[in-house]
């Protein structure tokens, strides 16, 4: 007996109207706090989890579930089985292993590469029109691990990136200048860790150029304090890490950011991990790397052409080969 009586010879559902499934795999700290964001943003029809724990899967699940009365209704499922990730349009894999006190970091990207294939493979196979966007570090490789281990187009897979460590540089630019972090621009590219690269050269604040505007009022070209500022974005993680154990909030909303621009086709500019050769000189090899890039419906649509100074460029190739380097030692 349905609650509702129906009513009778009405129009079927508009066909316009999509349904929108996003999974996330990996229900930790990460996972949890990008689809506490997701529903809260109203940005999917279904959500479904992944996790190997299924104890903790389900306690999960349930929690969120317990929210109902005070979201957007959002369909909320989950299951240590991937075929709960059926017709995803988009895949958050968030799953990881930690490392292991002592344990180098070849070591354990090549745990987590062990990992993916466990992950990915499944996820190409009940997902299969679905993009993939990669949060485990090290992100860009792990980036270039699911893009070898789905067979997706490189369009279509796509690693969160400089994306959170760009709004930390926004943040504190904005704190340095007292004005909204939403009105500053400003990119870091490259890799997501100890070799990303800040782009001085193009950072507006309200479509104010900022260099020229320091160097037209003649105040003091402050080379060390933007050094600093990008000192503190590259320590922001282990700061966050070593005082309250993760990080979760910022990783949280970063995702959220990128989830909306592609399932609502926002074409809005992210600092993300895309295939990067071929841009900015990085002809090496089929490295991911952070590149401004515009992301849709179809995922990655395009690579912004940012006039880039050649110590800019310089840094981003060696970003480039730093993660080459790894890669080169997986056998992918
Ligand atoms: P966590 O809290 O240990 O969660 C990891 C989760 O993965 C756990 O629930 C595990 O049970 C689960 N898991 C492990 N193996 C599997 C498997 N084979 N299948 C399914 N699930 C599995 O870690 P946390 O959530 O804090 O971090 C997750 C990952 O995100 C780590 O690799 C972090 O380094 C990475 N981050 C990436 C950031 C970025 O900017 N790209 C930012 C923050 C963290």
């Amino acid at each position: 007996q349905a609650f509702f009586k129906p009513i009778q010879n009405t129009a079927p559902p508009s066909p316009t109207k999509r349904h929108t499934k996003i999974s996330v795999i990996g229900v930790g700290n990460v996972g949890m706090a990008i689809a506490q964001t997701i529903l809260t943003q109203d940005l999917a029809d279904e959500l479904s989890l992944v996790d190997a724990k299924a104890d903790k899967l389900r306690g999960e699940m349930l929690d969120l579930q317990h929210a109902a009365a005070f979201l957007p209704r959002t369909k909320i499922n989950a299951s240590v089985d991937y075929s709960v990730t059926a017709g995803s349009d988009l895949c958050i894999v968030t799953a990881g292993a930690r490392q292991n006190p002592g344990e180098s970091r070849l070591n354990l990207l090549r745990r987590n590469v062990a990992l993916f294939s466990s992950i990915i493979p499944p996820l190409a196979k009940y997902a299969p029109d679905s993009i993939l966007l990669i949060v485990s570090n090290p992100v860009d490789l792990l980036t270039y691990v699911a893009w070898k281990l789905s067979g997706f187009p490189s369009n279509r897979v796509i690693g969160s990136g400089t994306n959170l460590d760009s709004s930390r540089f926004r943040f504190l630019i904005a704190d340095h200048l007292d004005v909204n972090a939403q009105d500053v621009q400003a990119y870091i590219v490259g890799e997501h860790g100890d070799s990303s690269v800040a782009l001085w050269s193009s950072i507006s604040v309200g479509g104010v150029p900022v260099l020229s505007f320091l160097k037209n009022q003649q105040i003091a070209y402050e080379k060390e304090t933007l050094e600093n500022i990008h000192k503190a974005v590259i320590g922001s993680a282990y700061e966050v890490i070593s005082l309250k154990g993760y990080t979760s909030w910022a990783i949280g909303y970063s995702v959220a950011s990128l989830a909306r621009s592609l399932l609502r086709d926002q074409r809005k500019i992210h600092p993300v991990s895309v295939l990067a050769k071929g841009f900015y000189g990085i002809n090496a090899g089929d490295v991911f790397l952070s590149l401004p890039a515009q992301l849709g419906r179809g995922g990655v649509l395009g690579v912004t052409n940012i006039h880039l100074t050649d110590e800019e460029v310089q840094r981003l190739r060696k970003s480039a080969k730093t993660i080459l380097e790894y890669q080169s030692q997986l056998g992918l």
